[in-house]
C-alpha cells in the first residue's frame, strides 16, 4: 500500500527549556513551554506538541520516561489538553529537567496528532525529536528502517531521525556513547535541510540541539556569571587504526571538554532553545546563534559546541551574543494587532532606520555594514535587487532612483522566478538580497546561486543572526524591530529607506549629483512627521473601508514611483482580507484592464505631482469615462485630479523618490481596517506564514 508521506515542509517552530539546578514544578515548565511556542505562533501553524520527563526522581536512575502530548490546532488547544490532563502532578517539582516542544504547519497531508511533533523511536519514547525542515533522503532512511522492523506511525520525513536515533545506540560499537557523539552519527546520515532537538531517556536532563540550513539559537540564563563569552568549539578528529581483522574509527575526545557553565559552587542555570529569538528574549537576552553543522550539548548543566571536521577559516568558538530586542517590542501595546502596531511604528522605525547612517549637516551616508566592501561595490557594473512578496516591492520601490543615482542598469528579480531562468551572474554584479526575516528560501537559494558564480552579495534584512544576513558577504540591516505581523508593513518602508541610502552612498562623490541628494536627504529628515501626519487619516480610512469591505475586488493603479505603491497595497489586500487585489501600471490600462472598469468596479489610483502626474491624469480621465469611480491617492489640493474622483485621500507631499513611502500608509491602513471588517485574523492570515523557508 501506498504510503502517502507528508513531508513536514520547514514551517516547525521549535521551543526547548532545560532547567538545572533551578527547581521548577511541572506547572511553570508547562507554562514556560507554551508561552514559548505562542511567541512563534505568528510563523503560523497548525498543530503543536511538547514531549517532558514523567517522573521526578532526581538522578533519573532509571531513566525518567518521557512524556508526549500532541494536539492539532493552536498552541492553545495544545495548554487546554495539558491543563485537563489527570496523569501528570503539577506540582512536582524538578531540579533538572529538559522539555522540547514545537508548532508545525503542514504545507500539504492534513494537520494531524500523529503528524505532529515531537516525533518518537518507540512506545517508550526513548528518543524523541522536533525537527525544523525538510529530510530529503527520508524515503531511503524509511525503507531500510523498516528492513529493520522499525514501524512507522506518522506520514511524515520527521520520523526517520528518533528511530534511525534508536538504531544506531541500539547498534552502537562501545556502551559509553556521548549523546551528541549519537546524534553526530545520526546526523551524518541526513540529507536536507533542519534544525533538531533531541531528548531521550538515555541521556536524562540531557539536550542535543544541531542544524543545518534553518536557524536555531540557545539562550542561556544564570544568576551566575557565565564562565566564558566564547565557547570554545570542540573539533573532534578520527584515527583510523588498524587492530585486528577490522578498521577501528576511535574517537579522540577533545581533552578537558571546555564548556559554558555558571561560576560558582551551585552552578544554576537556565537554557533555551528556539527558531527564533522572540520566544527567549523575555527569559534572557544572552543568546548563542548556532551555525551548520554545530552540534550544541548540554549535559551536567554544561553547554559544549562540537563540530566534526574543522575546515580553514572555520572559527574556534562561538560568541554568546547580548539581543537589543525588549519584550515590549514584541508584545501589541494597545493595538488590536501586530500590523496594527506595525503601521503605527513607522515614524519610530524609520527614524530607527537612519540613526547613526544619514548626517542630515553635511549630507554624508555611512553603511557601516558595507565599509569593507565599497571600493569593490563602486566598480560593479550592474545591480540586481532580488527579493520575494514585499520585500521585492522594496526593489521595485527604489529601481528607478538607485538607476539614476548609480547610473548602474538595475535589475529586480523575483527569487523563484530568478531562479527558474538559472539568470546569468558575473562577478563584476553586486546581487542584493531582501529579505526581513532572512530566512526565505527562495531568496537564500538565490544568494547562493549568486555566490557560486562569484558576485558580491549584499544582505538587506531585519535579523541579527539570520541566514541571509550571515551568508552575504556584507549588509545592510534595516533596523525595523520585530516585525511580528504576517502582513510586512514597516519592514517595507525600512527596506525602501536602507536601499535609498545605498543610492546617496553610492553617489557621494558625483558633483553633479549633489543638488539631488541634498534634496533627498532632506526629505528623509522630513518622513517620520510626514508619516504621521498621514497616519492621522487612520479613521478616514476606516470609513472607506466600510464601503469596500463587502466588494470582491480592489484594483490599484499607479505608474513610476508608485508602481510599488500598487504592488505592495494589492498585495496587503490580498493576503490579509482574501478579497481579489491587483496593482495594475497604469500605462497598461489601454492594454487590457480597462476592461475591467465599471460603476461597480472599486479602483484605487495614485495620483502624485511627479514626472508621470499628466500620463496618471489621462489614466484617471480614462476610468472616469467609463463610469469607473475611482478613490483617489493624491497630493493635498489637487483640485484638478479630484474633479474626476468619487472619493479623495489627500497626503502631504514629500520628494518624488520618497513619496511611494507616504502612499503605501493608506493602503496598509486600508487593508488592516478591511480585513478586521471582514472579521479575519490580521496577524495570522489563512494559508500563510511569516517566513516562507520552503521554496
Ligand atoms: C508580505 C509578506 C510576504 C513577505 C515575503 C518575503 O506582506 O510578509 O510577501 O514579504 O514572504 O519575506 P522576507 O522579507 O522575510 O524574505
Amino acid at each position: 500500500m501506498a504510503i502517502q508521506i507528508t513531508v513536514d515542509e520547514e514551517l516547525l517552530r521549535i521551543f526547548a527549556y532545560l532547567n538545572y539546578r533551578v527547581p521548577r514544578t511541572r506547572k511553570e515548565i508547562f507554562e514556560t513551554l507554551i508561552k514559548g511556542l505562542q511567541r512563534l505562533e505568528y510563523r503560523g501553524y497548525d498543530s503543536a506538541g511538547i514531549a517532558i520527563d514523567e517522573d521526578s526522581d532526581k538522578d533519573h536512575k532509571n531513566g525518567g520516561r518521557i512524556c508526549l502530548f500532541r494536539n492539532r490546532g493552536k498552541v492553545k488547544a495544545l495548554a487546554e489538553e495539558l491543563y485537563k490532563q489527570k496523569l501528570l502532578d503539577f506540582d512536582t517539582e524538578f531540579e533538572m529537567h529538559f522539555a522540547i516542544a514545537h508548532t508545525r504547519w503542514a504545507t500539504h497531508g492534513v494537520p494531524n496528532e500523529m503528524n505532529s511533533h515531537p516525533h518518537r523511536s518507540d512506545k517508550n519514547n526513548e528518543f524523541v525529536v522536533v525537527h525544523n525542515g525538510i529530510i530529503t533522503n527520508y524515503k531511503d532512511l524509511r525503507t531500510f528502517l523498516e528492513s529493520k522492523n522499525y514501524e512507522f506511525e506518522s506520514e511524515t520525513d520527521t520520523e526517520v531521525i528518533p528511530k534511525l536515533t534508536k538504531y544506531v545506540y541500539d547498534n552502537r560499537e562501545s556502551e559509553d556513547i556521548g549523546f551528541s557523539t549519537l546524534v553526530e552519527r545520526v546526523v551524518q546520515q541526513l540529507e536536507g535541510a533542519f534544525a533538531l532537538v533531541f531528548k531521550s531517556s538515555r541521556f536524562p536532563g540531557e539536550a542535543v540541539a544541531t542544524r543545518r540550513g534553518s536557524p536555531l539559537l540557545i539562550g542561556v540564563h544564570s544568576k551566575y556569571k557565565l564562565a566564558t563569552d566564547q565557547i570554545p568549539i570542540l573539533y573532534r578528529t578520527y584515527n583510523n587504526s588498524k587492530s585486528g581483522s577490522t578498521t577501528k574509527t576511535q574517537r579522540i575526545e577533545t581533552e578537558n571538554v571546555k564548556c559554558l557553565h555558571p561560576i560558582g559552587e551551585e552552578k544554576t542555570v537556565e537554557f533555551y532553545l528556539a527558531s527564533d529569538a522572540s520566544a527567549i528574549i523575555e527569559h534572557t537576552n544572552r543568546v548563542i546563534f548556532l551555525e551548520d553543522d554545530d552540534i550544541a550539548a548540554v549535559a551536567d548543566g554544561c553547554l559544549s559546541i562540537h563540530r566534526v571536521e574543522r575546515s580553514v577559516g572555520d572559527l574556534a568558538s562561538r560568541a554568546i551574543h547580548t539581543l537589543q530586542m525588549e519584550l515590549h517590542q514584541i508584545m501589541k501595546g494597545n493595538f488590536s494587532a501586530f500590523m496594527q502596531k506595525e503601521i503605527f511604528e513607522q515614524p519610530e522605525s524609520v527614524v530607527n532606520t537612519l540613526r547613526g547612517r544619514v548626517n542630515f549637516e553635511t549630507n554624508t551616508v555611512v553603511l557601516g555594514g558595507l565599509k569593507d566592501h565599497l571600493k569593490e561595490i563602486k566598480r560593479c557594473r550592474r545591480l540586481l535587487l532580488i527579493g520575494c512578496g514585499t520585500s521585492y516591492h522594496a526593489a521595485v520601490a527604489t529601481r528607478q532612483v538607485l538607476e539614476e543615482l548609480t547610473e548602474l542598469p538595475v535589475m529586480v528579480e523575483l527569487a523563484s522566478d530568478f531562479l527558474d531562468r538559472n539568470t546569468p551572474i558575473f562577478r563584476d554584479d553586486v546581487c542584493f538580497f531582501i529579505s526581513q526575516s532572512g530566512e526565505t528560501a527562495d531568496t537564500l537559494m538565490a544568494l547562493r546561486y549568486c555566490k557560486g558564480r562569484g558576485a558580491l552579495t549584499i544582505g538587506v534584512t531585519n535579523t541579527v543572526g539570520s541566514s541571509i544576513s550571515r551568508e552575504t558577504d556584507c549588509g545592510v540591516h534595516i533596523n525595523a524591530g520585530p516585525e511580528i505581523g504576517v502582513a510586512s508593513t514597516k519592514a517595507y518602508t525600512s527596506q525602501f529607506v536602507s536601499l535609498i541610502m545605498f543610492g546617496l552612498l553610492m553617489s557621494e562623490d558625483r558633483i553633479s549629483m549633489q543638488q539631488r541628494r541634498k534634496e533627498i536627504i532632506t526629505g528623509l529628515q522630513s518622513l517620520p512627521d510626514l508619516i504621521k501626519e498621514v497616519l492621522s487619516l487612520d479613521e478616514k480610512i476606516q470609513l472607506l473601508a466600510r464601503e469596500l469591505f463587502q466588494h470582491k475586488s480592489l484594483l490599484v493603479m499607479g505608474r513610476g514611483y508608485h508602481y510599488a505603491t500598487c504592488l505592495e497595497g494589492a498585495l496587503k489586500i490580498k493576503e490579509i482580507t482574501y478579497m481579489h487585489s491587483e496593482g495594475i501600471l497604469a500605462g497598461e490600462l489601454k492594454h487590457g484592464p480597462l476592461a475591467l472598469i465599471d460603476k461597480l468596479m472599486p479602483v484605487i489610483m495614485v495620483v502624485m505631482r511627479d514626472p508621470c502626474y499628466t500620463k496618471c491624469q489621462n489614466a484617471l480621465q480614462q476610468v472616469a469615462a467609463r463610469q469607473g469611480r475611482p478613490i483617489i491617492l493624491c497630493a493635498k489640493n489637487d483640485e484638478e485630479s479630484m474633479k474626476f474622483a468619487y472619493k479623495t485621500i489627500e497626503i502631504p507631499h514629500s520628494v518624488d523618490c520618497l513619496q511611494g513611502i507616504l502612499s503605501v500608509i493608506p493602503l496598509q491602513l486600508l487593508s488592516f481596517h478591511l480585513a478586521v471588517l471582514r472579521g479575519y485574523d490580521v496577524d495570522f492570515p489563512r494559508n500563510l506564514a511569516k517566513s516562507v523557508t520552503v521554496e
